[in-house]
């Protein structure tokens, strides 16, 4: 029953969280899991993460080399199309501008698909993914990441809809045009800004 009395009521604003909830979200404090379909269970001595297409070399890592990367911690505010927002996550995980260190990507590359096991696919203008805004994570809030979140590896996107950030991640394909995944293809946006209310294909 909704208290007029409620816990808000006459205090200030958490000048904190103001202005970090994006137009149509709220806050969650829970970590609500939104998988389409079944979660694949993949053994780590079969884990891989490759960098294919337009790249002049191609490389994949195993768990145990992809484990020797170097590593960084990362905090963000997420936000999921249906409308939560969860803020200061805490990750820790290999940037993507450290992946690309490894694979020379050619110039034609604009865009990338994301590709996970279980094969969800989402796409990302490469930009989107450089100078740190992007990572693999492979840790949550101090833990192994779990497989309903995406463990052991999963792409995070912090500034885009949380679609984008694919889990069970295996691998990105860099492409010269954009190209719909998953949930692009059914009619959500090719972007995905939370700030602009990107959800679906009509708001891009
Ligand atoms: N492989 C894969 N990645 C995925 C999804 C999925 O169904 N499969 N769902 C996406 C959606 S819609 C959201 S909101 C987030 C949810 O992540 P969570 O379950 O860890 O909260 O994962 C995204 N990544
Ligand atoms: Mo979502």
């Amino acid at each position: 029953m909704a208290s007029f009395f409620n816990k808000g009521f006459g205090r200030k604003r958490d000048s904190d969280t103001s202005g970090r909830i994006p137009p149509g979200q709220y806050e969650t404090h829970d970590f609500p899991v939104l998988t389409a379909g079944p979660t694949p269970r993949i053994p780590l001595t079969n884990w891989t993460f490759s960098l294919e297409g337009l790249v002049d070399t191609p490389v994949q890592w195993t768990w145990e080399e992809f484990n020797a990367l170097p590593h960084q911690s990362f905090t963000n505010d997420i936000h999921c199309v249906t409308k939560w927002t969860k803020l200061d996550t805490h990750w820790e995980g290999v940037s993507i501008e450290t992946l690309l260190e490894h694979a020379n990507v050619k110039p034609e590359a604009t865009h990338v698909m994301a590709y996970s096991y279980g094969d969800y696919t989402t796409n990302i203008p490469l930009e989107d993914l450089r100078h740190g805004k992007a990572f693999v994570g492979l840790r949550f809030e101090g833990q192994p990441l779990t497989p309903e979140h995406g463990g052991p590896a999963r792409l995070v996107v912090p500034h885009l809809y949380f679609w984008k950030s694919a889990k069970w991640i295996k691998g990105l394909r860099f492409m010269d045009a954009d190209k719909a995944g998953f949930w692009e293809r059914g009619g959500y946006s090719m972007y995905g800004d939370p700030w602009k209310e990107q959800r679906y294909r009509s708001d891009d």
